[in-house]
């Protein structure tokens, strides 16, 4: 039997395990293939997870949760923030991820076949970033690639950010990442705000809304394999969107009928990762979700493949058979939601932004010594800053590419 194993790192990310373990445990008595996230034992099911954090407060807070049984090898925290992504990896944060990595070898010494590590981390903090790399580093001396890494990883809003050093632990851990991971499912903060404020009417959005989204999108990636046991590998570096969310005192809701709902869910709007220019799809996948499977399912192909802007491979469409549960007392059960992951060249224009600022932060002296300070050596700014252009580049050339496609059908539609 196959399993993922999730890894939540840093304060926000704790707070993300925190609610997706809650939905976890409300989908519980529909899913089909619990084991692919449990470990169960004697009636009861432990999740197969580590919420690690150099700093202990937010661990607590998951801790004091009863509705969840963890594990005690479950925890592993040390007393301060890492700050910077330089003590993540090389101080603050060194040892701790070794104690990290021995938790994850006792929770799956029992396991008989391990398929991916499900990551998630909020990449502008230092633990989010520097143990991120640390851990995924001695994930793969441990499992080589036999063992997928699978990330689920907020970046830095391009409006809002909590601290200056954001930008700089965000580019170190994305060259990592790039290079380490099967897979990065892109979020924001500002993005979900923007998602959030399109689909529902609510006041006060906070932490938990934001959480919630980033929550519902990683159950429909593993719900697949918990509810319907197909194989999800086919998904890559991607920026997701999820819908349709409604509030639970909103007498007023309606299903979409499956053509709308697609056009929907695909919308900008939607976007969890959204970029100033307008969605070039290069491939993309839609997870739909309904308790009843869609008889109607290959048909979906026809709406996908007509959206404007798409380019590049067919649509993987999966199906996954379950219902909609929400955490948050105030959302609406719905009968159908959906997840649509895209890898989206527009995103270009985020890797640009992402460029800028560590350049405009490298020309302040003070902030780079700090880092070389933590052990951070110059070799290490060139190689991100390569490595975010060449992202900005490749992507680029493909808008290129797809412009001049365009026109060429252009040209012999004329002729
Ligand atoms: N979505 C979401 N974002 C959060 C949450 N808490 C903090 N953040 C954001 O996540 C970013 C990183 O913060 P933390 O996760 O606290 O940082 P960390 O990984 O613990 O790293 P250090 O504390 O610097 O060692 C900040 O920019 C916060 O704005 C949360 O519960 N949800
Ligand atoms: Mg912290």
């Amino acid at each position: 039997m196959s399993s993922a194993f999730h890894i939540h790192i840093g304060g926000a990310r704790v707070m993300i395990g925190d609610m997706l373990w809650k939905l976890y445990e409300k989908e519980y008595n529909e899913a089909t293939q619990n084991n692919y996230i449990y470990e169960e034992v004697d009636g009861n099911h432990y999740p197969l997870a580590l919420f690690f954090d150099t700093d202990d407060r937010m661990i607590h807070e998951v801790q004091r949760n009863k509705t969840v049984k963890y594990k005690k090898h479950s925890f592993v925290h040390g007393k301060e923030d890492a700050l910077t992504f330089a003590r993540g990896v090389y101080t603050v944060g060194s040892d701790i991820s070794y104690e990290a990595l021995d938790s994850i070898r006792k929770q799956i010494e029992t396991m008989n076949r391990l398929d991916e590590f499900v990551i998630t981390s909020s990449i502008s903090g230092g633990t989010g970033s520097g143990c991120l790399c640390k851990l995924s580093f001695l994930l793969e001396m441990e499992f080589e690639s036999k063992v997928k890494q699978n990330g689920f990883i907020i970046f830095p809003s391009s409006e809002m950010s909590n601290t200056v050093v954001g930008v700089y632990n965000a580019v170190f851990s994305n060259s990592i990442m790039t290079q380490r991971f099967n897979s990065i499912t892109m979020f924001d903060n500002q993005s979900m705000y923007n998602a959030i404020d399109y689909q529902l009417q609510i006041e006060i959005v906070d932490y938990q809304h934001l959480n919630n989204l980033v929550a519902q999108v990683i159950s429909s990636y593993t719900g697949i394999r918990r509810f319907n046991n197909f194989d999800n590998s086919k998904m890559h570096h991607l920026i997701p969107s999820y819908g349709k969310m409604t509030l639970i005192n909103d007498y007023t809701r309606t299903e979409l009928q499956q053509q709308q709902f697609i056009q929907y869910l695909t919308k900008k709007e939607c976007q969890l990762y959204q970029s100033l220019l307008n969605p070039r799809h290069i491939s993309t996948a839609l997870l739909f979700r309904q308790k009843q499977l869609n008889p109607l399912y290959g048909q979906f192909d026809v709406t996908l493949n007509n959206l404007d802007l798409c380019f590049g491979q067919r649509s993987h469409i999966f199906q996954c058979a379950s219902s909609n549960y929400q955490v948050l007392p105030e959302l609406a059960q719905m009968k159908q939601t959906g997840s649509f992951f895209s890898n989206d060249a527009s995103i270009t224009s985020r890797f640009k932004q992402l460029r800028e600022s560590f350049s405009s932060l490298r020309r302040r002296t003070a902030f780079h010594q700090w880092y070389i300070r933590e052990n951070m050596e110059d070799g290490e700014f060139s190689r991100a800053l390569y490595d975010i252009e060449s992202l900005e580049k490749e992507y680029n050339e493909v808008i290129s590419q797809n412009n001049q496609q365009i026109l060429n059908e252009k040209n012999d539609d004329d002729l």
